[in-house]
C-alpha cells in the first residue's frame, strides 16, 4: 500500500485558502488543482510499503510524535518546484526534525522507498502536466499571510490512486504538549 506521513490543518483554516484561491484559479491555465479534501502537509512519503510493515511503523509513528511538541502554524506565501508544483509556504515552529523523525519511523519499519529529498514543508495545491511558467499564480497568491494554528497530531494516509486521488488516515498520534513559557 501507498503510505505517507502528514498533518492536516484544520477546516477553518483551509476555508482561508480557499477564499484566497478564489477566482485566482485561471491565472494559470491548464493546472490540475488538488481537491480540497485532500489538502494536507506531507511530513514523509514513503511509497508502496508492504501490509506486514504496519504494526511497527504504526507503533515508531506513535513513539516520533511523543518526542516532538505540537507545532504553532501559519501558512503564509507561495512558491513553485520546478514548474510542474504550486504551493503555499508554511510558517511557525520548524517541522524539520518531526519530518525526519517521520522518516526514519518509515526506514526503520522497513519502507525501503521513503523519500530522501530535503524537507521543504508546503501544502500543494495544483500541479502542471507539462512544464508551466507558475510566476503569475505565484505573484498572485504571495503576500497571502492566514490565521496561525496549532498542529497537535501526525496522521498516517493512505492514498488510494485512480482517476481522482483519494486519501484516508489509517491512524493519528498526538504529538506532545507544546513547549511554551
Ligand atoms: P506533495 O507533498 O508535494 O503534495 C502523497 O503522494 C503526498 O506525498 C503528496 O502530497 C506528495 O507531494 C508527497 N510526496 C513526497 N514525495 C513524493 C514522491 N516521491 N512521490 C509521490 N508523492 C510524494
Amino acid at each position: 500500500m501507498r503510505l505517507f506521513a502528514a498533518i492536516l490543518p484544520p477546516p477553518e483554516i483551509l476555508d482561508e485558502v480557499a477564499a484566497a484561491l478564489a477566482g485566482r484559479t485561471h491565472v494559470v491555465e491548464g493546472l490540475r488543482w488538488v481537491d480540497r479534501a485532500t489538502w494536507h502537509l506531507t511530513l514523509a512519503f514513503y511509497g508502496e510499503v508492504p501490509e506486514r510493515a504496519l504494526p511497527d511503523l504504526e507503533v515508531r509513528l506513535a513513539r516520533a510524535a511523543s518526542r516532538h511538541p505540537a507545532k504553532r502554524l501559519a501558512f503564509e506565501g507561495a512558491g513553485a518546484f520546478s514548474k510542474r508544483v504550486f504551493w503555499l509556504g508554511v510558517t511557525g515552529d520548524p517541522l524539520v526534525r518531526l519530518a525526519g523523525s517521520a522518516a526514519a519511523a518509515g526506514r526503520r519499519a522497513g519502507a525501503v522507498q521513503t523519500d530522501e529529498k530535503r524537507f521543504h514543508a508546503h501544502l500543494t495545491l495544483a500541479r502542471a502536466r507539462q512544464p508551466t511558467d507558475l510566476r503569475p499564480l505565484v505573484e498572485a497568491l504571495s503576500s497571502f499571510a492566514g490565521s496561525s494554528w496549532s498542529a497537535d497530531s501526525i496522521h498516517l494516509m493512505r492514498s488510494h490512486p485512480g482517476p481522482t486521488v483519494r486519501y484516508e488516515s489509517l491512524g493519528h498520534w498526538a504529538l506532545a504538549p507544546a513547549e511554551r513559557g
